[in-house]
């Protein structure tokens, strides 16, 4: 295992993901430390097994919201007291088993060669994947592309990533919203606004059935909702912001 970084840390939101959330957090602290999980109000258990677990191990932390915020307001809450003890880049991964824990270094080593950037994994999807979720991702891909006027963004939603912690808060702080499932989207599109240069790396996801422990809060119209009006309020920006980002495209950046 390597090191513990006092610059970058691994950060989970986490909410009624069951058993495979200690599954991912053993694969995660066998690539790094330290490895935080923020349990956002679940009702599952899971935060008194990752307090126990804590206990003996100094590599993690646990950080427990009393209600459910949103995957957002989880990250933001993490992210926040992660500033106070001076790191400046987090890693986000799902708590569900989902994200690729083998490729933590990689990203790591990646953002610590490239400070300044954010470094999005591009999902690898294999034969589990549902083809409706497929789908969906292409169209928030196409809007987030037209939003940032194809800055680079490979893929919009996967929350497999290493962020500069400082912009992520102020782009946070600045929005209401993100503190949900539109979280994803939000911070890449208002980061690159921010002229934070994407930099993608190929991550393979996994999709599990419920005999497998898969979980997924993701509802279909409750989201899809929420990420129609996301898009809607990014693309007002975008329209604001279309003469800076025509002169950033000029001058080549
Ligand atoms: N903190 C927090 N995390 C959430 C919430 N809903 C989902 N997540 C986390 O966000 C990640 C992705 O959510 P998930 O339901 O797996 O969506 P899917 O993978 O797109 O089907 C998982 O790590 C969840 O634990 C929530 O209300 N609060
Ligand atoms: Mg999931």
């Amino acid at each position: 295992m390597s090191a513990r970084s006092r610059t970058h840390l691994v950060l989970i939101p986490s909410y009624n993901p069951g058993r495979k959330v200690f599954e991912t957090l053993r694969a995660a602290r066998a690539q790094w430390d330290p490895v935080w999980v923020v349990v956002d109000g679940s009702s599952d258990g899971t935060a008194q097994g990752l307090e126990d677990i804590a206990r003996s191990d100094p590599g993690m932390r646990v950080l427990v919201r009393a209600g459910n915020g949103g995957k957002g307001a989880a990250v933001l809450d993490g992210l926040l007291a992660a500033l106070s003890l001076g790191f400046t880049h987090a890693l986000t991964m799902d708590s569900d088993g989902q994200h690729p824990a083998d490729r933590i270094a990689a990203f790591m080593a990646a953002s610590a060669a490239n400070p300044a950037a954010m470094v999005l994994g591009e999902p690898v999807f294999d034969a589990s994947a549902p083809r409706i979720r497929i789908q969906g991702r292409k169209i928030s891909n196409w809007w987030a592309n037209l939003e940032t006027l194809w800055a680079g963004i490979h893929d919009s939603l996967f929350g497999f990533r290493v962020y500069p912690i400082g912009p992520l808060v102020r782009v946070m702080r600045s929005s209401r919203w993100m503190r949900r499932f539109d979280f994803d989207v939000e911070a890449v599109v208002r980061l690159s606004w921010r002229g934070v240069p994407a930099l993608n790396l190929p991550a393979p996801v996994r999709y599990f059935g419920p005999e497998e422990g898969g979980v997924s809060h993701f509802h279909y119209w409750r989201d899809n909702v929420l990420l129609t009006w996301m898009h809607s309020r990014l693309f007002l920006g975008f329209v604001a912001r279309l003469p800076l980002l025509l002169a950033r495209r000029t001058a080549g950046g």
